[in-house]
Order: structure tokens, then sequence, then C-alpha cells
């Protein structure tokens, strides 16, 4: 399907947007603060459990009315419809976009090409669902009849990131008798670190591959193959009881020896990136059972519902996204931080810069036209309070703007003396901190001397976000990632791009294909790569002893 869409910049909103960031360019949040004491009460939303404070943005009521005009302009609503009900808008690939049908309930009907999908997922749910059951109450059993006390997913990309991120953000909930890994580098030390301290007659491995072909994955897996089978004698009827597959290709998971039976399908309407609450999210269902997971997924549809019928002023996915084009394209901000202040969500940084990244790092549009304005920006982040300690400082006194968006949780899973409230303090400080910064005056007045006092000068003005929520329960997590998700779709449609395909992955893969045999080949190879590739190649060939 081809579109020919007006260039984002013909929009008359973005014009005016243009126009008015010259005028609010030097007002600072300081003085929107004093202005109007209402201000945090206007720039407040909530949804499935999160509470969205964006009042510490450089934005006036003027700035919210042009981007949600804006998006009115890109059509976001027709959009957001044309997802939700299957049309096929991932178009480079003419696939439907369709992960919100991973969290619908059992009596949904969302229709591809004319069929329900929704007893297909719930279908898959409840396999995963009596399979998690069995693992956990020790019934399903090693070939030795050993109880199975360790997973370990097989995977990479969104067949890692999502679940890893999950197991982590969910230990909590989790069944401390089993123990998760998750290996996904081709580099063999991930497979051996995780194997190291491992019974094979109580490991159980997940390997997790849409499409079951890609390299690092089918590697790794064919390695805890013959890991399990050394370990267990040599007999191959063994790979039954200690593999299973989550896959759309049944046919190759058969081909590598997992009965199909012990495989979890999907669909190609969902994609890696938005796949962790599909079966590839099996993992996650083993640690926290299915009642958790199932929890996870209703906070998911909260959010989906939220984002499919609240009015854009009031929508969060729809608000974040929004100030993500503002200051990308009005402020020239390169990157975004997303700051947790829940140790539990170490991962997820890393899970949205997938999501984020892959999405919607993007040069052409829609229609094939080299875009003539930014899109993604980097995402990036650490938990807090470590990131304070090392990069912060560039993000109040660099040159640099970098909007933040902060994650906190008003209470802790496990209270610990005073510590929650010193994790709180810190939080809401930094946010103030940036915001209003310390002026010289102020700096003075502490008594430094004058040459010190642009040293410790905080200009402030420094954008952030702040989404809180009470604390983090399996529903919790799923909203949140489905508020990034559709935040990330707001830009996609802004900026005109598909957020659902990933080539620019697919070059590197595909010389690092043909690069493989001239590492390995006995004989020089004839090589006709540039000649710093080349160079490389015999350099390296030349250290392990070849010709
Ligand atoms: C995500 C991408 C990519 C994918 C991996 C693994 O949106 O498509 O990260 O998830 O390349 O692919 P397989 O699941 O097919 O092994």
């Amino acid at each position: 399907m081809r579109t020919t869409t007006r260039l984002l910049t013909a929009h008359p909103a973005w014009k005016s947007l243009s126009k008015h960031r010259r005028e609010i360019e030097r007002v600072h949040l300081r003085e929107l603060f004093a202005k109007d004491p209402k201000r945090a009460e206007r720039f407040t939303a909530e949804a499935a459990g999160l509470f969205l404070d964006y009042s510490k943005n450089r934005i006036t009521q003027v700035t919210l009315k042009l981007l949600l005009e804006l998006a009115e302009q890109s059509e976001l609503r027709a959009k957001i419809d044309a997802m939700f009900s299957g049309q096929r808008i991932n178009v480079t690939e003419d696939r439907a976009v369709l992960h919100v049908a991973l969290r619908a309930p059992r009596d949904a009907v969302i229709e591809v090409d004319g069929r329900n999908v929704v007893p297909e997922v719930h279908a898959v749910l409840d396999k995963m669902a009596d399979f998690s059951n069995r693992v956990r109450a020790g019934q399903w059993k090693g070939h030795t009849g050993k109880h199975i006390r360790n997973v370990v997913n097989i995977g990479i990309g969104g067949s890692d990131l999502g679940p890893l991120m999950a197991c982590e953000a969910l230990k909590h909930y989790s069944d401390r008798n089993l123990t998760f890994r998750f290996v996904s580098n081709v580099d063999g030390i991930d497979f051996v670190e995780a194997a190291r301290d491992l019974d094979p007659a109580g490991t159980l491995f997940i390997v997790s591959s849409k499409t079951f072909t890609t390299l690092e994955t089918m590697t790794n897996a064919q390695t805890a193959r013959d890991w399990l089978l050394k370990g267990l004698g040599g007999d191959h009827s063994a790979v039954a009881k200690h593999f299973v597959a989550v896959s759309t290709n049944a046919a190759r998971v058969s081909a590598f020896g997992i009965d199909p039976a012990n495989m979890f399908g999907f669909w190609d309407w969902v994609g890696g990136r938005y796949s962790m609450d599909s079966a590839i999210g099996v993992s996650t269902m083993l640690a926290v059972g299915p009642e958790n997971f199932k929890a996870m997924l209703n906070g998911f549809h909260e959010m989906d519902e939220h984002f499919r019928t609240a009015p854009f002023e009031q929508n969060l996915p729809v608000l974040l996204g929004l100030l993500t084009v503002w200051y990308t394209h009005f402020f020239d901000a390169q990157t975004v931080a997303v700051l947790p202040y829940e140790q539990y969500l170490k991962r997820f940084p890393a899970y949205l810069q997938q999501l984020t990244m892959e999405s919607n790092g993007k040069h052409v549009t829609l229609d094939g036209q080299q875009v003539t304005y930014d899109t993604g920006p980097v995402f990036w982040g650490e938990p807090g309070t470590n990131g304070q300690h090392s990069f912060y400082q560039l993000i109040h006194q660099g040159t640099r703007l970098i909007p933040c968006d902060f994650i906190a949780f008003a209470q802790a899973l496990v209270p610990l003396g005073p510590h929650h409230d010193m994790l709180l303090a810190n939080v809401l400080a930094q946010a103030e901190a940036l915001a209003s910064g310390k002026t010289a005056k102020e700096v003075k007045a502490e008594g430094a001397p004058d040459w010190l006092v642009p040293h410790r000068v905080f200009e402030g003005n420094r954008p952030s976000n702040m989404i809180l929520a009470e604390c983090l329960t399996p529903e919790i997590l799923g909203a949140l990632v489905a508020l990034y998700e559709h935040s990330d779709f707001t830009q996609g449609v802004i900026w005109n791009v598909n957020s659902f395909d990933q080539r620019g992955v697919e070059l590197g893969k595909a010389l690092a294909r043909r690069i493989i045999p001239e590492l390995e080949s006995e004989r020089a190879p004839r090589l006709k790569h540039d000649s710093s590739t080349n160079n490389l190649i015999r350099r390296c060939r030349q250290i392990k002893g070849a010709q």
C-alpha cells in the first residue's frame, strides 16, 4: 500500500509551533510556576494507575494546544483506529500491527483479514498457563525425573529484552525456587556463564525466536542442546523434556528436534519488540505464575483502552509522545533519559532502547521520502539514585538539553527502614533542581566567593516528566510498557514513519554471514571488502594462526 501524505513541516500547527518556540525560548520554568499557582494541576493526567505530572516542561497552554492540533493534523485518531482494527499499517512488511490483541479480554473481537484472532491468543495463553503450572508444581520433570529448578531463555532482541526486563521487574512476585537466566549474545561467554553452575537434569531451555532462523539464537540453542546431551549421557530423547520453543515457525522448531506439542505460537502481526506479552513471555509466566501474568496483561489493556478512547489532552501516551516531538524539533534535543527510581526496573531503560529506537530510528517517511527533520531520539538511562553520582552532572550543568522521564513509586515493595523515603526524596529533588536551578544571587547569598559563583550556578529550566504510581505491581508494569509503546506510536505518526519494521539491522547481519567463512576457512580467502575490513580480517586470522 502506498500513500502520499502532506509533509510534517507543511502542517499549519507545525508552522505555528516554530513561531511559538521563539516566544517561549527565554521563559523560565521558575517564572511559569510563579505566574500560575495552578500549573501543577493543569499539566497532570492519570490513567491505569499511572499519574503523569508534566508541568515541569517548557510549555504553556498555547504550546499544548498547538501540539494537540499537530496530532489532529497528523490524523493520529484515524491512525490509532487503523492499528486497533487490524489494518496493515506496517506497510513495508504488509502486516497488521496488533500487539494490543495480545492483551484483549477473552470476549473481545479483533479481526485480521476477517478472522477474529482473540480466541487464538487465549488458546496460547491457556497452554502457557497449563505448562507454567505444571513446571511450577514440579509435575513437569526432567529426563531423569528431577524437578526443573532452572529456566534458561535463549533469544535475542525482542525475544530477550522484554522477558529479561519483566522477570527482573517482577522478581518480587516470582517463585524463588526457580532460577532464571537469559542467554542472547553469540559471544560464547554468555552461554558459558549462564550454564556454569547449572545441573542439566534440572534445567529447562526455552528457545524463543519468532523466525527460528536467527544466527545468535540458533547457535546458542545448538550449544545448549550439546551441553544438555553431554550432561545427561547422550540420550537424544532427553531433548523433549528439557527444550520448549516459542516461535511462529513450526517447521523449523520441529527440524531442530523440539516436539511441536512443546511449542508456543504467536503471529506475524506481533513485532519482536512488542512481544513480551505474547508467548515470548513464557519465562515471565513461569517466574510469576499465570495469575500475575494475567494481571500484567490487564494493565497493558487498561492503558490500550485509555490510549484508544481518551481525549488527547488527557491521553498519557499522546502527551508523552508530543512532548518528545516538541523537544526533538524545537529544542534540538538528541536524547531522552529514562530514570526509574526502582531497582527492580533496572533493565527498563535497556528494554525501552529497543522499543523506541528500533521503532522510530527511521530516515524516510511512509511513502519513501527522505525526512527533512529529526526522528527518534536516543533513549538511555539508569536506575536512580546511581545516575545521580555520575551522568546527572551533564544533565544539570552541561550544554545539552536532555528531557528526563522520572519513574517513581510512592510505596516500596519491600519496606526497609528509611530507604524508600530517601529514594523518593531524591527523585523529587532531582526534578525540582532541574526545573528551578540555582541563580547567581542565591549562590552569592550562601557566601560563595565571586570567582566560584559561575561554577555553582544551575541554570535550571531543564524539562522532566514525573511518572508516579502507588507501587510496582504486574498491572503497573503492563501499563508502563503500553504507555511507552503508544507514546512511540504517537511519535511515529507525527513523523510519518513506519514504526514497525527494522530494516536497519539487516545490512550488518548479511555482512557478518559473509565474513564468518572468511574467518573460518583454512586457506587464505580472497577478500573483497574495503581495505580496513580486509586488514582487520587478515589480522584476526593471523592472530589465531591461520594462513
Ligand atoms: C524486534 C526485532 C528483533 C527481533 C530479533 C530476534 O522488533 O524484530 O529484535 O526480535 O532479531 O528475532 P527472532 O525472534 O526471529 O529470533
